[in-house]
């Protein structure tokens, strides 16, 4: 784990140069030490990790949406109990990060305003449908499970904020990928309909789940910065591949089949071989025109209107504690 950084030694007799900054900064990726938001850093560093943070908390905000639904419809109050506490635990995630991103001087209600102007991206997987209360389960192993590989190495990533909060949420994405399991595994033993509901939510949540780790790296624009910067501790071709050597012995175990005939153990390289997702698909959903996206957008855009009077109520208090001071 990288350890905490220290100040930059001021200069005797005047402040730092903008190149001692500089070399500071670059002395402490090179060494493995945190940036700390009092730190000088970059601005590309900086807007980089503005952009990341942002996209992951939108992420979770709107990832509360596909399951969300079926709160209300959980088969028994057990199911419902394990439900509520994980749509909560994703807003607790949404909420760590935007204060992450604040660390770094970005504006929550600038980040709020920005996703629902739909000017900043929010992971592709939230924009598909959760069709039955199988997909509840699906969603728990497999997008949680793809969450877990792409962001237990974020808690080595090079900025203090962000690192520290996802050693959190790593430990809360355990859990959901867990009850996702576990009620797969209930309806397995249960009715060949049961059954059958599994197997469909696979299909459908297989591919865009291979999605959720961004574009082939010969095609994504910011690995190689953000891996120089500590920002990435893998690409995104090699979570990808861990995600899939993963998946597979427990859809075994699981008694599904993964909806791809290419997929084989290859010996030589120690890893399934398994094909390529439809690119052009997730170009598309990237695009605003996924299955959901219209919905997703519009129901997070009813959600900030309908606070607008918490808000307002949370600053009217503020101000009055205050004694109107700022
Ligand atoms: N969806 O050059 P790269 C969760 C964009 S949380 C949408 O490879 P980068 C918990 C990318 O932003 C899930 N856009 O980019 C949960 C960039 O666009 P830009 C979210 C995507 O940043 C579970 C462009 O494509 N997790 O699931 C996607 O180096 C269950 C080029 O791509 C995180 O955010 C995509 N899938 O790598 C909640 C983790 N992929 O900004 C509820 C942190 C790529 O240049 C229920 N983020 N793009 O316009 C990361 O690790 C990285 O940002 C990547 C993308 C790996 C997502």
């Amino acid at each position: 784990m990288p350890a905490p950084s220290s100040h930059v030694a001021e200069v005797p007799g005047g402040g730092n140069s903008a190149g001692e900054e500089r070399a500071h900064f670059d002395a402490l990726i090179a060494r493995e030490q945190r940036i700390e938001p009092r730190d000088w850093m970059p601005d590309e560093y900086r807007n980089t990790l503005i952009r990341q943070v942002a996209q992951h908390a939108h992420s979770e905000i709107i990832g509360m949406q596909p399951e969300g639904m079926w709160i209300t419809r959980a088969p028994s109050l057990r199911r419902k109990a394990i439900l509520l506490a994980k749509v909560q635990d994703e807003a607790g995630h949404g909420m760590y990060l935007y204060s992450a991103a604040e660390t770094l001087g970005a504006d929550r209600a600038d980040l709020t305003a920005k996703l629902i102007a739909g000017r900043q991206k929010y992971s592709s997987i939230f924009n598909y449908p959760a069709l039955t209360y199988a997909d509840v389960g699906v969603i728990g192993w497999l997008v949680d499970g793809a969450a877990i590989c792409n962001q237990v190495p974020l808690c080595r990533s090079s900025y203090g904020p962000y690192a520290r909060a996802m050693v959190r949420v790593c430990k809360e994405e355990s859990f959901h990928q867990r009850q996702g399991y576990e009620l797969l595994l209930t309806m397995m033993a249960g009715t060949p309909g049961q059954r059958e509901m599994v197997q469909d939510a696979v299909d459908r949540w297989w591919w865009p789940s291979l999605m959720m780790f961004g574009p082939p790296d010969e095609s994504s624009p910011n690995t190689a910065q953000s891996m120089a910067w500590g920002v990435k501790r893998h690409t995104n071709d090699e979570l990808r591949q861990r995600f899939v050597d993963m998946s597979v012995p427990q859809a075994d175990r699981l008694g599904v089949t993964l909806p791809d005939p290419d997929l084989a153990w290859n010996e030589s390289r120690g890893s399934y071989d398994f094909s390529e997702p439809d690119w052009a698909e997730f170009a598309q959903v990237l695009a605003g025109n996924g299955p959901c996206n219209a919905a997703r957008l519009a129901r997070r855009r009813q959600a900030h209107e309908d606070g607008t009077w918490v808000r307002e109520a949370a600053l009217a208090h503020a101000a009055k504690r205050s004694g109107g001071r700022p």
